[in-house]
């Protein structure tokens, strides 16, 4: 019994390292860049945030003399939100 709840650990362990390799490597695949995907300013980049930026995209949209960044959604093209520079 206890060799067997070992194995099922260990088995749940690879499938959470290999689930997490692979977010890892898709996000870093997509090119969304890391400094935005804080997306609430928390702080940190939560798992929702990290698996959000798959459907995101980022274009500049200048206002007058600010330079801003608009991250968007690539499903439809709607903004997510706006980051502009405070210089
Ligand atoms: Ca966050």
């Amino acid at each position: 019994m206890v060799q067997k709840i070992r194995i099922i650990s260990i088995i749940s362990l690879l499938a959470i390292l290999f689930v997490t390799g692979v977010t890892i490597i898709l996000v870093l695949l997509n090119g969304f860049p890391v400094k935005y995907m804080d997306l609430d300013d928390s702080g940190w980049i939560s798992l929702n945030e990290l698996y959000g930026s798959l459907d995101l995209g980022v274009r500049e949209n200048n206002n007058d003399d600010q330079i801003c960044v608009e991250i968007y959604s690539l499903k439809d093209g709607l903004p997510v939100k706006m980051i502009c520079d405070e210089s």
